[in-house]
């Protein structure tokens, strides 16, 4: 570092010597007031001094470096800054849509493209956006352009939100399971899949009960497929009976419940379907309820019949709707776990066992 010294009349003339000398980045170390010449110092001119500096250019080198680091970083803390406002400001715009809406999503490279499909899947906007933001802030800008990669965060993002519950056929005690829902949904369907599938299985005996009397040929439908897959049906007209019904099916590990179909609006349907299956004779109910409906009725349905001790959902119809969203929206606004989908007439084929991965893949594949 170079440190000289200057002498002016005045103060400025002083400092206008300096940055005729260092330049204009000079330092000024220290001023004062001094006497030049004279004798002993008396009588001498009175001056102003200036002690004044410049960095050497190694210095002022690694200063420029420094310099251009911290506007490079000073650029990236802005553009963050301002990145992160813009998301507060969509976050808070799409929390104020009612969620049937579709406002113009926008979101960096190919996440873009699957937030449509998400819509395009009936999943809700608040949902999309959080998951969203999750890759978002998970992935660096260079991987939101990787189709793979942006995918993947996607699926497990979805996973996270996906509860399922244990098969029925890896109970290690007996178990007897009821299934209830609205009319025509596939209750019967289903537990003629479920029958089918356990008995091929071989594992465990398995007994059916029906207390669908209501309509005539309901009871028909249920003998139809125990007679072909060869497993007792017992057949009970009201709630007395299913105590004496399940005594008599004693010997099943496994014995599912099908029940007439119910109208959630109907009050005392539900207290009768309350009294039907009581705790103590009854381990577990599967709410089933079909794909295609449309989202209000089906929450209108979970919460009419949450009022029975549900344990999980069943979800049927995946063959009739492409708006698969609604397993996340159901998901989202309740606390239950889904047991199983099924998706199509055939038996046994068309159910599967709710598997968190194939219900993303389902979803964002389209
Ligand atoms: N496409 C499709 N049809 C299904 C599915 N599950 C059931 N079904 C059909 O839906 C109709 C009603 O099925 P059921 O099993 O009788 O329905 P349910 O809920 O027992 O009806 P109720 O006892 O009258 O309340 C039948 O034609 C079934 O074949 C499915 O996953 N996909
Ligand atoms: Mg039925």
């Amino acid at each position: 570092m170079k440190v000289k010294r200057y002498l002016g009349e005045t103060m400025q003339d002083a400092v206008f010597k300096v940055k005729a000398d260092l330049g204009s980045d000079a330092i000024i170390l220290h001023t004062r007031k001094i006497r030049e010449g004279g004798i002993f110092g008396l009588f001498g001119k009175k001056m102003f001094e200036v002690i004044a500096t410049v960095e050497d250019d190694r210095e002022s080198q690694v200063t420029k470096e420094l310099r251009q680091e911290l506007n490079i970083l000073r650029e990236k803390i802005q553009k963050m800054d301002r990145e992160r406002n813009l998301n507060l400001v969509k976050k808070e715009y799409y929390n104020s849509r009612f969620s049937y809406q579709m406002p113009q999503l926008i979101f960096p490279g190919k996440l873009q493209r699957y937030a449509e499909k998400m819509v395009k899947e009936g999943v809700m906007i608040e949902i999309i956006n959080d998951l969203c933001q999750e890759v978002m802030e998970h992935l660096e800008v260079h991987q939101l352009h990787r189709d793979e990669e942006v995918y993947q965060a996607l699926v497990k993002g979805i996973m996270s939100r996906i509860r399922i519950t244990a098969p029925i056929d890896t109970y290690q005690s007996r178990k007897v399971i009821a299934f209830v829902g609205p009319t025509g949904v596939g209750k019967t369907t289903t537990i003629a899949k479920l029958a089918a599938k356990v008995a091929l299985e071989g594992k465990k005996k398995i007994g059916l009960v029906t207390a669908d009397t209501y309509r005539i040929a309901a009871v028909e439908q249920l003998k139809t497929y125990s007679d072909i897959i060869n497993v007792p049906l017992k057949v009970i007209y009201n709630e007395d009976e299913l105590e004496q019904a399940l005594r008599e099916l004693r010997f099943c590990d496994l014995i599912l419940i099908d029940t007439a179909g119910r109208s959630q609006k109907n009050v005392s349907q539900m207290e009768q379907l309350k009294r039907l299956l009581p705790k103590e004779l009854v381990d577990e109910i599967h709410l089933v309820v079909a794909m295609n409906t449309c989202f209000d009725d089906l929450m209108e349905s979970l919460d009419k019949f949450g009022q029975l001790y549900l344990s999980s959902l069943i979800f049927t119809k995946e063959d009739e709707t492409n708006k698969r969203g609604v397993i996340l929206n159901v998901l989202e606004k309740t606390p239950y776990k889904i047991s199983y989908i099924t998706f199509g007439q055939d038996v046994p084929e068309d159910i599967e066992e709710a598997d968190p991965r194939k219900i993303a893949e389902m979803i964002l594949k389209g």
